[in-house]
């Protein structure tokens, strides 16, 4: 790997953004580059104590935003969407070093957060409710959306910014402030987010907007920080991005407070290649879907079942693919997959291929690649797993490039084989056969939030509601009508009459 000065870089872009150098040194909280394994930054971590503080004044901030008319919470959305176009290139290119993305990848996380606030525009004007016809004369009754306190933002490092917008665009226009504690992989990304943020913010206000301070809080720390955040009664809403094992400790504890939860938890994602699939296509999406952003997605292509038919058309091919993909520095042209996150990532793949093979899994790939650079650095050649059933690492999710592929004969074992499996982000399936893929996306289909058919699993678009099902936690975040979960719903009957009826032909005459 070429060494440049990573943290030169960083300090540079943090700059164009106005962000202080001071910030950069001095903490405890070691960030790191996964491309160099070398550190760019000591950030100084916020206590418990003063978490506690922030949150009530993020709640203050609530207070007097919940009253601005949501067309003109969604003018400062519209400008932030503004400042991520002016910041793109530094952004991802921030994103690309802290996380260890290929450029496209890092500029398209930024693009996804453009495209959010985009749509958070639009929903400003649309936070529609229903008027419901009454059973009772002049009285009219309707719904009302109204914003609903601090949201509470949980994220990971695979998507250290996009999932902060996907949340935050929507709850700021939907009245409420945010509350953001990101990964502590990632705690450069999120400090330059704010700081786009915060521009946006004063060119708000500078325009006559009326935008308070601390509408969007973002706290740099450790999980302590998160439990203060998940526990805190003022805070109604927690959506949170991460593994299973967090969902679980997040969820009962939101749940103990009746506060809400959004949770998108594991996935472990699969695709059908069916008889009639077109393999050229084929080829190209379970690619993307599996080796993209090194198998580092929630959405990822973990599980490819192949009909015996096609099997042998298309599985060595995908064999050389894996063996010849560009695997290495993701700021240079022609990376298609970069490195791991860390040496727990490493380790954890390594764990699941020794795993694989010991229930008799064929492993082509999966090595560390640049081993004598000696670095904190962790490059791997993707791994592509033949195993001959749907058995011990194939059932759970490895944040790595790993691809399990089992063949199948009959359709509806295939369909078994998507679902059986604890979680429920996404799927797809690969066909020509319109029988197929309709049953796919069916009631009796796959059981995952996303099913898709002729293209991977990953890379969904913001408009849709993104989540899943079963371990994956059932929360919705992004685009349709996931913003009804940032608001409360009112129900209200309105009697414009004189008498008083009451409902269900109740007779109460004093
Ligand atoms: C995630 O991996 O946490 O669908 C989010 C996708 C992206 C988002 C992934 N739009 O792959």
């Amino acid at each position: 790997m070429a060494k440049t000065d990573l943290s030169k870089d960083v300090a540079g872009i943090l700059a164009s953004l106005g962000v202080p150098t001071a910030c950069l040194s001095g903490g405890t909280l070691k960030a790191r580059s996964p491309i160099d394994g070398s550190v760019i930054g000591m950030l100084k971590t916020i206590s418990p104590i003063e978490t506690t503080v922030a949150i009530d004044k993020a709640h203050a901030a609530f207070l007097e935003w919940r009253l601005v008319p949501a067309p003109k919470r969604g003018e400062l959305i519209r400008l932030l969407g503004e400042e991520l176009r002016t910041h793109k290139d530094a952004l991802g290119r921030l994103v690309s070093i802290e996380a260890g993305k290929i450029t496209s990848e890092g500029l398209g996380e930024v693009q996804e957060m453009i495209d959010i606030c985009d749509f958070a525009v639009g929903l400003s004007r649309q936070l529609y409710g229903l008027t419901i016809a009454t059973e009772r004369s002049e009285h009219r009754m309707m719904e009302t959306w109204h914003p609903l306190g601090v949201t509470g933002i949980i994220s990971a490092f695979n998507f250290p910014v996009a999932v902060w917008c996907w949340n935050a665009a929507l709850a700021i226009v939907c009245g409420n402030s945010t509350v953001w504690k990101p990964s502590e992989k990632t705690p450069m990304t999120a400090i330059a987010t704010q700081a786009i943020f915060d521009k946006a913010l004063k060119r708000y206000n500078e325009a006559g907007g009326a935008a308070p301070a601390n509408l969007s809080t973002l706290l740099i720390g450790d999980r302590a920080i998160g439990e203060v955040l998940v526990d805190h009664p003022k805070v109604p809403l927690v959506s949170a991005t991460g593994s299973t094992a967090m969902g679980r400790a997040v969820g009962p504890r939101l749940a103990g407070r009746f506060a809400r939860a959004i949770l998108e938890l594991g996935g472990n994602n699969a695709a059908i290649v069916a008889p009639t699939a077109d393999l050229d296509l084929t080829l190209r999406g379970v690619a993307f879907a599996a080796m993209g952003t090194a198998g580092q997605r929630c959405t990822s292509l973990r599980r490819l079942f192949v009909h015996d038919s096609v099997y042998d058309a298309l599985v060595p091919r995908l064999i050389k693919a894996y063996g010849s993909v560009t695997v290495g520095n993701p700021l240079e042209t022609g990376t298609l997959v970069g490195p791991l996150i860390d040496k727990g990532a490493f380790d954890g793949m390594q764990k699941a291929l020794a795993a694989a093979k010991a229930a008799g899994g064929t492993v082509h790939g999966g090595a560390r690649m640049n081993e004598s650079d000696g670095g904190d650095a962790y490059y791997v050649r993707p791994a592509i797993v033949e195993m001959p059933s749907q058995s011990g690492p194939v059932k759970e999710e490895t944040f790595a490039p790993i691809l399990y592929v089992i063949r199948y004969s009959d359709f509806n074992d295939a369909l078994a084989l998507n679902n059986d499996v604890p979680q429920g982000l996404s799927s797809s399936i690969f066909t020509n056969d319109l029988r197929e893929a309709e049953a796919f996306v069916s009631d009796r289909g796959s059981d995952c939030g996303i099913a898709n058919v002729n293209i991977g699993p990953s890379g969904a678009e913001i408009g849709g509601a993104f989540g899943g099902e079963k371990e994956t936690g059932g929360g919705r975040e992004s685009g349709s009508d996931a913003w009804k979960a940032y608001m409360r719903r009112a129900t209200n009957t309105v009697n414009f009459g004189r008498s008083l009826p009451l409902a269900q032909g109740v007779k109460f005459d004093v």
